[in-house]
């Protein structure tokens, strides 16, 4: 049972029917039990964003701090309380966009810290303005004729260090997306975990998709699952790890 982890008492949450944020927040509880913590064990830092709405949901101590600054917050906590399993859970926008000067040196130092980067691929929160990790030709609030930008390689920042582990997943491979986040816990160094989101509210509708189950059916569709690898190719799930 992985009720213990959550508030009930705040449920339900504020997400926007069919938003893959819940899944993902699942996954990371069903994680949590699997590695047999408790509640004391564990602390989430969050940014902004509806992404980073998720770390007053979780019953244990938790920090919800300003948009862009989880990870340096996270990484002072780690260094504070060693013993503690300290995990950012934050948004694209968040994480990628104004706070990625931090994915330069985080990683760099190697602090024993797990990040959950929910990814999808917009600022959510504030309507579906164009991200760094938007889709080139993705139609936004801010880009109505289509994005002209690549999005940023989020596994090149991560692959540019000497140890590393990074893992993508999305919101429909669910068995995946727990084993990922569970195998990021586990590695002793700063670990990322990328989740490809559904937002269809303020993303999908604009790409042309009806609802949520549409982009969840074209994640199953595109993404394969790799193994073995040394890279993950752009339409590849799976692990990269150096140690
Ligand atoms: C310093 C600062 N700049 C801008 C904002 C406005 N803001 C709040 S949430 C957000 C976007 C969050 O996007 P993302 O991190 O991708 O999370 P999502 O909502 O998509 O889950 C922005 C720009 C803010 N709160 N603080």
């Amino acid at each position: 049972m992985t009720e213990k982890y959550f508030k009930q008492e705040l449920f339900p949450t504020i997400w926007c029917a069919g938003c893959g944020i819940g899944l993902a927040v699942k996954e990371t509880a069903k994680a949590f039990k699997e590695l047999g913590l408790d509640n004391n064990q564990i602390s989430i830092v969050s940014g902004i964003g509806c992404s980073g709405r998720a770390a007053g949901y979780f019953n244990m101590d938790t920090i919800h701090g300003c948009h862009g600054r989880a990870i340096p917050v996270a990484e002072g906590l780690k260094r504070a309380n060693p013993k503690l399993n300290v995990i950012v859970f934050s948004g694209d926008g968040d994480i990628v966009g104004i706070g990625g000067n931090h994915l330069i040196h985080s990683p760099r130092r190697d602090t024993d810290i797990t990040v959950i980067c929910i990814n999808n691929q917009t600022y959510g929160l504030t309507g579906g303005q164009l991200a760094p990790t938007s889709a080139e030709g993705a139609v936004t609030m801010t880009s109505p004729f289509g994005s002209k930008y690549h999005p940023v390689n989020i596994q090149g920042l991560i692959l540019a260090n000497k140890r590393f582990f990074y893992a993508r997943t999305t919101v429909f491979h669910i068995d995946h997306m727990r084993k990922c986040i569970k195998e990021a816990m586990q590695f002793k160094g700063f670990s990322f975990v990328e989740i490809i989101t559904n937002c269809v509210e303020t993303y999908g509708k604009r790409q042309g998709y009806n609802n949520a189950y549409e982009m969840l059916m074209d994640y199953k569709k595109n993404f394969k699952m790799a193994s073995g690898k040394d890279r993950l190719e752009d339409n590849e799930i799976g692990i990269v790890r150096k140690e």
